[in-house]
């Protein structure tokens, strides 16, 4: 039996989904534990791409079943439309999909309360949200007036905690918004459906947990941008660090064996906030194009930069990585040289790690080394021997640097396309 964690180790979207659903194939559970529709991870398997935003990534793997647990805040209509399009693509997951009875909804008001308080900040001042209502939910959830799932299955209770909820906000915020349509269509269309999904989460974990059951804890987006750790205030509003496995699970932190860390061999950061290995010039641009940096649920072009090693080596001190997965390695392939932040000097002298001050983070003055690029097509190369000889120098100073092993190297965006080290 093991309970191993992923995590991301960056900003997002290092291809957290595409880990997770190469070692789910080894588990029995895939457990998500934090984010909601905000996340969005792309898996390719066998020439098909699917995308999934509140699915936790072992829906692929047949064996695996899959849990979104009481941290994820949950976008039901969303979670039918995700698995009514994997219907469409041959992928009937409704039966292998469970949803904890303490996790939290999302309405579309609090995504209509998303899009407003990014407009209230202004131009220079947003977060850049992904306007799926994540800060507002989680908002509410904190503030006690939330709903939960379970409230779905007392049909009385969640009238009342609705009706409530809605009264509330109304008062706060202009919000132009037909609360009795969402409530109607909750008890005519979502409720019967999700009923036979909702199971207590903490239950199953732990029951999971006694029967010495293989478990995956998936988190979505990445430790600098996590609320209490990250760039703050330009951070989602969950615990995507390992802390808020437990949390969002229900698992005792003892259970937990294995922490992995998706990282790009680049880094990239989608929205506003500090950004210290930022390449605003034609080398971040050939970087997104090739890496088709872009959101996944939005589409939003992504800032691209160098890897970025006192990050890495934060959320290293803060989650403790047992191993770590490069991604994205072949993005590199035409590079006449490729660059890594390794030091954050401020005034004259090295930052001991990220400091909470948005302040010092935009101000830091990054030292890098430089390494020559391999210039060579190195999606075929399924063994770190097979790997260019420059490749291979730069996989091993970084595991160097970061001080973790790197067990993965990613070379491809498909399942297989992927180096395993010893
Ligand atoms: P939110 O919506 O409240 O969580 O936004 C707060 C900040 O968190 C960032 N964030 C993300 N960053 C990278 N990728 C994310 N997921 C999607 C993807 C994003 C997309 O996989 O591409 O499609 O644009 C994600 N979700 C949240 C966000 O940019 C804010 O900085
Ligand atoms: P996540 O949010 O961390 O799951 O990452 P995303 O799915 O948002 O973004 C990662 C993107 O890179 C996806 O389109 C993946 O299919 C792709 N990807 C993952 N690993 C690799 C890799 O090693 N090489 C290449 N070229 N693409 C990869
Ligand atoms: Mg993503």
């Amino acid at each position: 039996m093991s309970i191993k964690a992923v995590v991301g180790g960056q900003w997002g979207d290092e291809g957290k989904g595409k880990l997770v659903d190469l070692i789910a194939q080894e588990h029995d559970i895939c457990a998500r534990y934090n984010g909601g529709a905000n996340a969005g991870h792309t898996i390719v398997h066998n020439g098909k791409k699917y995308k999934t935003n509140l699915l936790p990534s072992g829906v692929i793997t047949p064996s695996c079943s899959n849990l979104i647990g009481n941290g994820v805040v949950l976008d039901v209509p969303k979670l039918f439309e995700e698995i009514d399009v994997m219907k469409g693509d041959g992928l009937d997951v409704s039966e292998k999909v469970l949803v904890s009875d303490r996790a939290h909804l999302v309405f579309g008001f609090h995504k209509e309360m998303d899009a407003l308080s990014e407009k209230m900040l202004g131009k220079n001042e947003e977060i850049g949200t992904t306007k799926k209502g994540i800060g507002p939910a989680y908002g509410t959830k904190i503030s006690r007036n939330g709903c939960r799932a379970g409230d779905l299955l007392e049909l009385e209770v969640f009238e009342k905690k609705y009706r409530t909820l809605a009264a509330t906000l109304q008062k706060q915020f202009e919000l132009s918004y037909d609360f009795e349509a969402e409530l109607k269509l909750f008890k005519d269309v979502y409720i019967p459906r999700i009923t036979p999904m909702i199971i207590d989460g903490v239950a199953y974990m732990n029951s999971a947990i006694k029967q010495k059951k293989n478990i995956l804890l998936e988190g979505a987006n990445a430790v600098m941008l996590d609320i209490d750790f990250g760039t703050y205030p330009f951070v989602t509003s969950s615990n995507p660090t390992v802390g808020g496995a437990c949390t969002g699970l229900g698992i005792p932190p003892r259970e937990i064996s294995e922490v992995y860390a998706v990282v790009k061999a680049y880094c990239t950061r989608v929205g506003s906030g500090p950004f210290p290995t930022e390449l605003h010039d034609e080398v971040g641009e050939k970087i997104r194009e090739i890496g088709g940096e872009f959101g996944t649920t939005t589409g939003r072009p992504r800032r691209c930069g160098w890897l970025d090693v006192p990050a890495v080596k934060y959320g290293h001190m803060l989650n403790g990585y047992e191993y770590i997965c490069l991604t994205k390695l072949d993005v590199l392939d035409t590079f006449d040289e490729i660059k890594v932040g390794v030091k954050y000097i401020h005034d004259g002298k090295e930052l001991p790690a990220v400091s909470q001050s948005l302040k010092i983070t935009s101000n830091i003055k990054m030292e890098y080394e430089t390494f020559p690029g391999w210039k060579q097509d190195i999606s075929k190369c399924r063994t770190f021997e097979e790997l260019p000889i420059n490749a291979q120098k730069y996989v091993l100073r970084l595991e160097e640097l970061f001080e973790v092993p790197i067990k993965w190297v990613g070379v491809g965006a498909g399942r297989d396309a992927i180096v395993i080290r010893d």
